[in-house]
């Protein structure tokens, strides 16, 4: 069936969802979402794309007698449909939604609630596009990856990071050894694993004790400005903030430390909390569970560009968006990099829509300087008009090591960006002073130009490192039993 033939299908509760004749869904008064969409039962795509539209905004499977012509100003319109490839447009009025800024609130409807309709047989939101109005009511970030390259003078280059590995096991004091050591190898960044909380074997106050005293000795030995990122999820609101103002009192200076939140399972109330109760501190979104809605062959769920753009929105400095097939994770360039160039620039194309994050106009020669001394981003400036949502800094984590950092800055084309490598630090034969040493020395190598082969014949500990990354008896178990199963 052609587009007409499948309007005249509508029923009239469907039909009160659909507006192909929409003006102008740029006009600002909606948020775009755009959808791959497999139709349930017996209904075709468009009757069960205006099921979502209604779901998703006022509706319900009938007409209700209840409606009011103002209630029917925010249903949800399906606004274009491409057959061939089973996508759809939807257009949220987005006064829909949650005054204050609230970003749970738009997932719920746009995504988790509808996930669960039998009209849909596949359902995946690849995409959304947030209007600068709508913009404007959302915190967005306050403390950012440039605000963190100040405090730790690092410019140029990724931000080179760890993540103290067993994940699990090491007693307090050990844990901080381990991050002394990077510290000191050359290390300039080091977080908790996405499960460290308050394991017996790891109480939370001597974790935090014990690190505070090995970034003392570290910083001092280095004469260089360190920063740790302590998970700070928990089982409820008070816990989070106790832990979060143990960080803050335990005497370490203020930002030398971020604050990790497990988003995906603590919730997005947590990230927002943390963005709102703590503006002076890099809020560190990791995504573990993400994989459950968004990898490519989930048929329901969202993309990693429509979580991180949602992470922007709520006001993470940072989020993990994957290595792009170039680590251990699943990922892909077109996935995970539209992901991160969505999230740090001021405007980048998505996966459908072209996404700005400001009003500044593009063409505005020094905008890029204008949004970097916004410290308030929605402050006024001259004309006491909101500018921008500020930068979200990619994290890149996932079965790096030295040999795969250049690998990786090429797919992503730039360096903006904070890399934790965990096994591919600690599992450096010589371990964790000599595998963060080895990672700096394979950044500088990216740095001058030179090829890692060529810089390790005279850098010893980057020589070691390609050697045991590259053999395959230590090609990583995952990776090899991947290999011979395809
Ligand atoms: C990496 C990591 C990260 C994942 C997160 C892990 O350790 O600490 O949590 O990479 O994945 O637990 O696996 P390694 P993503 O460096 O030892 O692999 O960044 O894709 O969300
Ligand atoms: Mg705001
Ligand atoms: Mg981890």
């Amino acid at each position: 069936m052609n587009l007409q033939e499948l309007i005249a299908t509508l029923n009239s509760h469907q039909a009160a969802y659909i507006n192909m004749d929409l003006k102008d869904p740029t006009n600002g008064d909606y948020m775009l979402a755009a959808f791959h969409l497999i139709p349930g039962g017996k209904l075709n795509i468009l009757q069960a794309a205006c099921e979502v539209a209604a779901e998703s905004s006022t509706g319900t499977n009938f007409l209700v007698q209840t409606e009011t012509a103002y209630s029917k100003l925010l249903n949800a319109l399906v606004y274009k449909v491409d057959l061939e490839k089973n996508l759809v447009w939807i257009a949220y009025p987005w006064r829909l939604f949650d005054r204050g800024g609230n970003v749970q609130n738009i997932l719920t409807y746009i995504a988790w609630n509808i996930f669960g309709m039998k009209e849909i047989q596949a359902l995946k939101l690849l995409d959304v596009w947030f209007p600068p109005a709508m913009l404007e009511q959302y915190d967005g970030p306050s403390y950012t990856l440039d605000d963190m390259r100040k405090y730790l003078n690092v410019y140029d280059r990724p931000i080179l990071g760890t993540i103290v590995k067993p994940k699990m096991g090491l007693t307090s004091a050990e844990y901080a050894e381990v991050a002394y050591d990077f510290r000191v190898g050359g290390g300039d960044f080091v977080k908790n694993d996405e499960p460290q909380a308050d394991q017996d074997f790891c109480p939370y106050d001597k974790m935090v004790a014990h690190i505070k005293e090995a970034m003392d000795k570290a910083v001092k030995e280095t004469g260089k400005k360190k920063v740790h990122s302590f998970n700070v999820s928990a089982a409820d609101y008070d816990t989070m903030i106790k832990r979060c103002e143990m960080i803050v009192n335990s005497g370490m200076e203020k930002w030398s430390y971020a604050f990790l939140i497990d988003g995906t399972t603590a919730g997005w109330m947590a990230v927002q909390t943390l963005r709102r109760k703590y503006p002076d501190v890099f809020i560190h979104f990791h995504r573990a569970g993400h994989g459950a809605f968004t990898r490519p062959e989930n048929p329901i769920g969202y993309s990693v560009l429509v979580l991180s753009k949602f992470a922007r929105l709520a006001g993470t400095s940072g989020i993990h968006t994957g290595t792009a097939g170039v680590g251990k994770m699943a990922g892909t360039p077109e996935e995970d990099v539209t992901a991160a160039h969505n999230i740090f620039g001021l405007d980048a194309p998505g996966h459908i829509f072209q996404q700005s994050w400001g009003t500044i106009p593009t063409n505005d020669e020094d905008r890029v300087k204008k949004v970097q001394e916004d410290h308030h981003q929605h402050l006024t400036k001259e004309d006491d008009s909101w500018r921008n949502l500020k930068k979200c800094c990619p994290i890149i984590s996932g079965g790096l090591n030295p040999t795969l950092l250049k690998p990786f800055i090429d797919v992503m084309e730039n360096v903006d960006f904070i890399t934790t490598m965990g096994a591919g630090c600690h599992a450096h034969p010589r371990g964790t002073k000599v595998g963060a040493t080895a990672l700096v020395q394979a950044c500088e190598a990216y740095q001058k130009g030179i090829d890692i082969a060529e810089y390790a014949k005279d850098h010893i500990e980057l020589a070691e490192a390609i050697e045991f990354f590259t053999k395959k008896e230590n090609k990583d178990v995952r990776h090899a039993e991947r290999t011979e199963s395809n």
